[in-house]
């Protein structure tokens, strides 16, 4: 099994070396993992590729990529991007050159791989993790970013934690899925929208406590210079970007719902026409709309999620379940509306309870039950 530890620095000269003799020095513990370490660079003035490359004498594992300047967010698309296709990771863990997430806790991470989640996030935002010394400015930096933007306007609810760089992330059917080349971020917006497409793979996240400490040696690069109003204005559009991805597939889903609609309505018309039984014509209308639903939002809104092959018809059985539910919830609240309120009220309860309930229910079901990715 291979790990790549990907450390972007700029001017981390007092932290890079003491972060590779940390890493190695943990990973002697486990002889049987392979761990690389990989350092993405921007041409540092102070000279910490010179650092990198004395390294490289003294250890085989160290990598370095060297670039021009342009941004956390980049410097990470390149290295993910390095890790994956020239080091062939199975599992990448990204982390900061300068202590402040501590590498001691990479093996925690590792484990929750091997328990079988995707993607495992170092918090600082569930029981036993915290921060420590943060000033108002930066809690407030964070407050906006994680809690008002993250969660509320992206709202990628996988994690508490979503703007932190110390996560493993399995290669395989997970982080090869992502179209890195596609993703542009330049400042730490990086940090959500990596979250985000990770999510759409339909990994499993966990979260695991740890404590992120002060920085000892060298500065922060976060803060008001010249990069930080560019980079606060690309996370708000981040932010924005993912709330509008995730409603075009709720709206192609209204979208097949209406075809389905419509389906149903033509089949019972012909099978009505041609004397059947409209209970019965109806019913066979209700399938047809049932399979079209199934099949359009298969291909198209759930496409990236889609099912094939013998397991297709497994998951249309549980669609039909899930559609059952639909009956009886329409069934409920028509029944108890038109108690209260009086036989003629029954359409508007219908209504109301498609669009209220039914509509939020399947598309609920749909992305837990139906549209998992498989692996
Ligand atoms: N390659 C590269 N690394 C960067 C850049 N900006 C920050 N880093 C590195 O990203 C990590 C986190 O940055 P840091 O300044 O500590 O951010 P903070 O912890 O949020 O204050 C450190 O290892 C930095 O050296 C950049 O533009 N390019
Ligand atoms: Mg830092």
């Amino acid at each position: 099994m291979k790990i790549v530890h990907i450390i972007p620095t700029y001017n981390e000269r007092e932290n890079i070396g003491k972060m590779i003799e940390k890493i190695n020095q943990i990973s002697q513990n486990y002889p049987d993992w392979k761990n690389e370490i990989l350092v993405v660079d921007d041409h540092s003035p102070d000279g910490t590729a010179q650092i990198v490359k004395d390294y490289q004498k003294k250890f085989d594992n160290i990598h370095l990529k060297l670039k021009k300047k342009e941004g956390l967010g980049r410097a990470l698309i390149a290295g993910y991007d390095y890790a994956i296709k020239n080091l062939k990771a199975d599992i990448v863990i990204p982390n900061d050159a300068d202590f402040q997430w501590d590498p001691k806790d990479f093996p925690k991470l590792v484990d929750k791989i091997k328990e079988g989640f995707d993607v495992v996030v170092a918090s600082r935002h569930i029981p036993g993790g915290k921060v420590v010394g943060w000033n108002w400015f930066r809690k407030l930096n964070h407050e906006v970013s994680n809690t008002l933007l993250a969660w509320l306007v992206a709202g990628v609810h996988e994690v508490k934690d979503h703007a932190g760089n110390f996560k493993a992330i399995k290669v395989k059917g997970i982080l090869d899925k992502v179209a890195l080349n596609k993703m542009k971020n330049a400042g730490f917006s990086f940090q959500l929208h990596i979250l985000y497409e990770l999510g759409k793979t339909g990994a499993k996240f966990v979260e695991v406590p740890v404590i992120f400490c002060e920085r000892k040696f060298g500065k922060s690069k976060i803060g008001f210079n010249r990069y930080y109003i560019r980079d606060i204005i690309e996370y708000i559009r981040s932010s924005i970007f993912i709330r509008i991805d995730r409603s075009k597939s709720f709206f192609k889903y209204v979208v097949v719902g209406i075809i389905g609609f419509i389906i149903q309505t033509a089949i019972s018309k012909v099978l009505i026409v041609i004397a059947i039984n409209p209970g019965i014509a109806v019913s066979i209308g209700a399938e047809g709309a049932i399979a079209s639903n199934f099949i359009l939002n298969n291909l198209w809104t759930f496409s990236h999620k889609k099912i094939v092959g013998r397991n297709i018809l497994l998951k249309f059985f549980q669609f039909n379940l899930v559609s059952v539910g639909s009956i009886i919830i329409q069934g409920a609240i028509v029944g108890i509306g038109t108690y209260f309120f009086g036989v003629e009220s029954w359409f508007i309860f219908m209504v109301l309870s498609i669009i209220f309930v039914v509509i939020p229910y399947s598309y609920f079901a749909y992305n837990r039950f139906i549209w998992r990715i498989q692996k």
